[in-house]
């Protein structure tokens, strides 16, 4: 197949690209380097040391002769150079990465939640608007999230996507109907992915647009079988306040001897799913398209939840570091349970990699082979979600100059900002 990949050039998009490469899929990329011009707006960088796009395309060519297309463009922005692209390509699925991916950087500041809402919303619309324009029959795969639907539901399994409810009609019967879930988001980020999926349902009401959004867990470990191959290919690794997820976080936090920051209690339950499981997903969902004129396919992209304290609990045991409860700077539930569906992707194949030792202390391994380029001080998260609690810099804080290609100057120092395993 001919795959299009927007975002291909970041943490999940980058091993997806290469994943679907080794499989025989004619494989192209589009990115605007956002991802990386954030990390120069906010003095971070990743633990790996990522190579360019172009090393990382020129490595994959001479390692394994096959060749992966880029072109830069912002796909919020360029939608003319988006529509050619698709006319030129013809591509029989686009996987959609391609946008601002962070909850805490989409709650720095008023700056920030405008970019992530301009950014997502526009960059979803604009490709569900050319691929009607173009004409072409398209499948889009994108990479939504479990927050879309808050992370609780009340003792209730949460469902793919869909919710079956009975209404009470007007004489006293019920009609019954199946809506999407109640969105539920917590983050202005997560509110985005919330939007997203009304901008699927209408094109594929309207246009029979043919969608499938995947609502992944926290993605967690760094490498796969195709990034491992050269260290030149290696993935990136976040571990700054604003980009690192937490149980990422946790294993580098233990390999320099800083304590875990579990934020609260750590009662919180989140959907977790390993990097290998979710390239993995995201080839079953493109091999595996709807029919033209089924609704939005909607999967639940996690393989198993943790209780934060555990996960810390777990890591601590493994290496020994302390545990720190640090003031949460979110404004989210202190405890949750969390039961999730997500037979779809099982009966399509999928065999999870759950959560074991073996596979943490790869993690744990590579963030103790680069722990010399981690800077301790983009480790706190300081992004505050609720206005009084704002930190008095964060008020003060200066709109980062960006290019309209989304390229940050650099210059403005923002504000700083019950384990169910389902096999
Ligand atoms: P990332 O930030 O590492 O990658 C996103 C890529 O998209 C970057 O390379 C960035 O430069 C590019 N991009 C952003 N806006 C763009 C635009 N307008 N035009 C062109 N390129 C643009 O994020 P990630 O962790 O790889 O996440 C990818 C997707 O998966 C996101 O949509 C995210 O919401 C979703 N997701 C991620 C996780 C996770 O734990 N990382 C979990 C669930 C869902
Ligand atoms: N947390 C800590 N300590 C830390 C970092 C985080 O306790 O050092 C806590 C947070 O308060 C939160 C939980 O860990 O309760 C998860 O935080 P996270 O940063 O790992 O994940 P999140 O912000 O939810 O976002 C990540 C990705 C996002 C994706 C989402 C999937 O960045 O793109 O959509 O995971 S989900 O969480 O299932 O919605």
């Amino acid at each position: 197949m001919r795959v299009l990949i927007l975002g291909g050039d970041g943490f999940c998009g980058w091993p997806t690209s290469l994943h679907l490469s080794q499989c025989g899929h004619d494989v192209t990329i589009v990115d605007n380097f956002a991802r990386r011009n954030a990390d120069i707006e906010l003095e971070a960088s990743s633990l790996t040391p990522i190579e360019t796009l172009g090393t990382r395309l020129a490595t994959w060519r001479e390692l394994t002769d096959r060749e992966i297309g880029f072109h830069r463009l912002n796909v919020a922005e360029d939608y003319r150079d988006l529509l050619d692209l698709l006319t030129d390509l013809r591509p029989d699925a686009v996987v959609h990465f391609a946008e601002q991916r962070a909850a805490p950087y989409s709650m720095k500041s008023s700056w920030h939640k405008r970019y992530t809402v301009s950014n997502n919303l526009n960059a979803t619309n604009n490709l569900l608007a050319a691929i009607v324009e173009s004409g072409l029959d398209v499948h889009v795969v994108h990479l939504g999230t479990m927050g879309v639907y808050g992370y609780g539901a009340a003792g209730v399994k949460i469902p793919e996507g869909y919710l079956r409810v009975k209404i009470e009609s007007d004489d006293g019967g019920y009609v019954e109907q199946e809506i999407l879930f109640p969105p539920n988001p917590g983050s202005i980020y997560h509110m985005t992915k919330t939007q997203d999926q009304l901008l699927f349902a209408y094109y594929n009401k309207n246009d029979e647009v043919r969608v499938t959004d995947l609502h992944q867990g926290v993605v967690w470990g760094t490498q796969t079988a195709e990034t491992r191959l050269d260290e030149r290919l290696i993935n990136r690794f976040d571990y700054d306040g604003d980009y690192g997820t937490v149980l990422n976080r946790f294993l580098m936090q233990a390999a320099i001897g800083y304590p875990l920051t579990v934020h609260g209690t750590g009662g919180q339950t989140r959907a977790f799913i390993h990097l290998q499981d979710s390239v993995r997903c995201i080839q079953l969902a493109v091999e595996n398209p709807p029919e033209v004129g089924e609704r939005v396919r909607i999967f639940n992209q996690m393989t198993e939840t943790h209780r934060l304290i555990d996960l810390a609990e777990l890591v601590s045991r493994l290496t020994g570091a302390e545990i720190d409860f640090v003031e949460n700077p979110r404004n989210e539930a202190a405890e949750n349970d969390l039961y999730v569906e997500n037979r779809q992707l099982l009966d399509l194949g999928l065999v999870p990699i759950t959560l074991e030792e073996g596979l943490l202390n790869e993690v744990a391994e590579i963030a103790q082979r680069y722990a010399h380029s981690c800077d301790r001080d983009k480790i706190p998260c300081r992004s505050y979600w609720r206005r009084r609690r704002a930190a008095p810099e964060a008020e003060q804080a200066e709109e980062p100059v960006y290019s309209s290609d989304g390229r940050a100057d650099g210059s403005a120092a923002v504000g700083e900002q019950g384990r169910q395993v389902t096999r």
